[in-house]
This record gives structure tokens, C-alpha cells and sequence, in this order.
């Protein structure tokens, strides 16, 4: 037993995990060696997967992938993987269904999350409603995906459901933004009862102090459940003289009021470094989307969207992640107070 405790999670024994090398750099976060663990044109028509995200499904693992169309346009398609690591995408993109069973495509889609909570999958994207805003859809069986009506009002991106109810609600991130490629942000909750009807709108926390996230910032995996609060890996952008750049930081929220940030690490946990990072059709991307972890060993890994061109994979473990964090965390009054004015 660890010194802290992944929470409401089941055990995920075959989930991918490759051991520490002897030494770290900086965070206790490594890369898969492998990396990248999917490739350019992974599929007929689609140029590259890349910002996606997977959960543990009847033994093995289930993902919603971005797939940038050859035509540029995005769309998530649907893939499967026995180990996490090597994955058969279905040809065709995931068909979108109203609750009366008719077409309900969107427009495009990109940056897909996948959330269980309960007895059903959650699929949260950000598409086009007279700009960008968020989509949202159920599944229960990978067959069937019914979208509901979107949940906010645009402009908004980086919508990231949490994998339980709070106080009876279900709860999302987002991040109110532009419709281009937003030079400001921070991420916020919203609370509701039914995924229709949305309110009890709270801010979580600004864009960061520091250097690597003053730009903007966004939510990244669905938190995961631990002793010490709910465990956030989100992405944090610096603008440089030469582009965006974007790296993975991590933090804490408060397990009831997870508008209050309990701590915030002030140094970036991943940044683009490897050639799949800084290289490909937007270089300096480091986009994390979901992550498989082990209740049991408190094993972490971590699936990114690298350069907006390849899927990476890094790891952690929990009591090394929480205990860095902890040591490096700066809040100041916006990440701590409840957020609302
Ligand atoms: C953001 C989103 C992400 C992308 C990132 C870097 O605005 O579009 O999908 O990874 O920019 O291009």
C-alpha cells in the first residue's frame, strides 16, 4: 500500500507501464521509449491522430481519436487496443445520433475526452456551434452514441467531464475562449444535474504565474480520484516570440469544492523536448488527454497529443506525482478561494 490512494477507481492490471529509467529529468514523468505510439496516416483518409483519449474497456482498452481528415478537417473515430499501446481505428468516423435516433453530426470535432461515470461513457469535444464550443455525447456500448444538445454557450474549448457526481451533479471543466486560437484562459466548473442544464458556474484557476503557462491554460485528463484531492493533469501555454507552446502541469483540487486548487506545482511536469514534440504540423505541443491508471500499484499513464501530429505516452506513479507536486506547489487567493464573484 502506497502512501497515498487512487480512489473509486477500479484496478487496471495490463495497463501499459514501462519502469523509470535510473535517472529523471526534473518531474517524476517519463516517456514511453517507444514514443510515438501512433504514427502519420494511421488510417485512409486521415493525416494523423493525435489529442485523444482512452479508458479500460472489457479487458482491454477503448479510445476516441482525433483524426485530421486529409481534407483538414477533424473528426473522432473510434479505436481499439488490447494493451493500451498499439490500436485498429474504425474506418469511418464516429456516427452521432439524437435521442430520437437521427443523424446528428457535428460540423467537425477535435480534442476528444472520454469519461465513465457510472454505467455510461461520456464523449466531450469541442466542435463548431457558430464558433467553437463544446459537444457532448453517451454511450453505453461503443455501438451507439447519442449526443445530447451543447452544453455551453460559445466560445468555449477543453471541456473535460469529472468521473463522478459532486453533491448528486455532474461536473465540468471548461475553458471560455475565442474562436481562434485564444491568447487568453482559464479553466472554470459547471455543475449540473442531468447534462442539459448547466449552472453553479464556478472559476478553478487562472492562467499561471509562471513563465511556461502565462499565456493560457486549460483542462487536460479527467481528474483522477485520490486521498489527497482530485489529481489534474491540464496543458499550460507560454506565447514566444516564435509561437504557442504548450506543456503539462499538474494539481490538486479539494475533493468536495474542486473550484478550490489545494496545490499547483509552479514547474511545468512535461514539455516538449522530443522530436515528436517539437516537430510536426504545430510544433511545441504537449496536449495531455486522458490517462489509464491502477488503483492497485497507483501505476499512471498518461496518453498526449504530441506536435498536433502523433499520441505520446509518459508515466508516473501516484505517490511520486502528488508528493512532487506537493513540494512545488505555489497557489495564490484565485486558485484557493471558491471562485465565484
Ligand atoms: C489548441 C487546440 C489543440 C491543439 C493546440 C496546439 O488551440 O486546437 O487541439 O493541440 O491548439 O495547436
Amino acid at each position: 500500500m502506497g502512501k497515498y490512494q487512487i480512489l473509486n477507481s477500479p484496478a487496471v492490471k495490463n495497463m501499459p507501464w514501462q519502469d523509470a529509467p535510473a535517472e529523471l529529468n526534473n518531474a517524476p514523468v517519463w516517456r514511453y521509449s517507444e514514443n510515438p505510439v501512433i504514427g502519420r496516416n494511421p488510417l485512409p483518409g486521415v493525416a494523423r491522430i493525435f489529442n485523444s483519449a482512452v479508458v479500460p474497456f472489457e479487458g482491454a482498452f477503448i479510445g476516441v481519436f482525433r483524426g485530421e481528415q486529409t481534407n483538414g478537417i477533424p473528426y473522432i473515430y473510434l479505436g481499439h487496443s488490447k494493451d493500451g499501446i498499439h490500436w485498429d481505428f474504425d474506418k469511418e468516423k464516429i456516427h452521432f445520433v439524437d435521442k430520437n435516433g437521427n443523424d446528428f453530426m457535428p460540423v467537425y470535432a477535435y480534442d476528444p475526452r472520454l469519461v465513465k461515470v457510472e454505467d455510461t461513457y461520456y464523449i466531450i469535444w469541442c466542435g463548431d456551434f457558430y464558433g467553437a464550443a463544446i459537444g457532448i455525447a453517451e454511450t453505453k456500448d461503443f455501438k451507439t452514441f447519442t449526443r445530447f444538445e451543447n452544453p455551453f454557450l460559445p466560445f468555449n474549448r477543453n471541456a473535460v467531464l469529472f468521473p463522478r457526481k459532486i453533491n448528486g451533479n455532474f461536473v465540468m471543466f471548461s475553458r471560455p475562449s475565442d474562436s481562434g486560437h485564444t491568447p487568453f484562459g482559464d479553466v472554470f466548473i459547471s455543475e449540473s444535474p442531468d447534462l442539459t442544464y448547466w449552472g453553479k458556474h464556478r472559476h478553478v484557476m487562472s492562467k499561471g504565474n509562471e513563465w511556461w503557462e502565462s499565456l493560457k491554460i486549460g483542462g487536460g485528463a479527467a481528474p483522477i480520484e485520490t486521498s489527497e484531492g482530485w489529481l489534474l493533469f491540464y496543458h499550460g501555454v507560454s506565447g514566444t516570440c516564435n509561437g504557442y507552446v504548450y506543456s503539462v502541469g499538474g494539481a490538486i483540487l479539494d475533493i468536495d469544492e474542486p473550484s478550490r486548487v489545494k496545490y499547483r506545482c509552479e514547474t511545468f511536469l512535461l514539455t516538449p523536448e522530443e522530436w515528436y514534440e517539437e516537430r510536426g504540423f504545430v510544433p511545441n505541443v504537449c496536449f495531455p488527454c486522458a490517462t489509464i491508471h491502477d488503483s492497485e500499484t497507483g501505476r499512471i499513464a498518461l496518453y498526449y497529443g504530441a506536435a498536433d501530429s502523433y499520441v505520446g505516452l509518459a508515466f508516473t506513479q501516484l505517490d511520486l506525482i502528488i508528493d512532487y507536486i506537493k513540494e512545488h506547489s505555489v497557489t495564490n487567493t484565485t486558485d484557493t478561494e471558491i471562485g465565484i464573484r
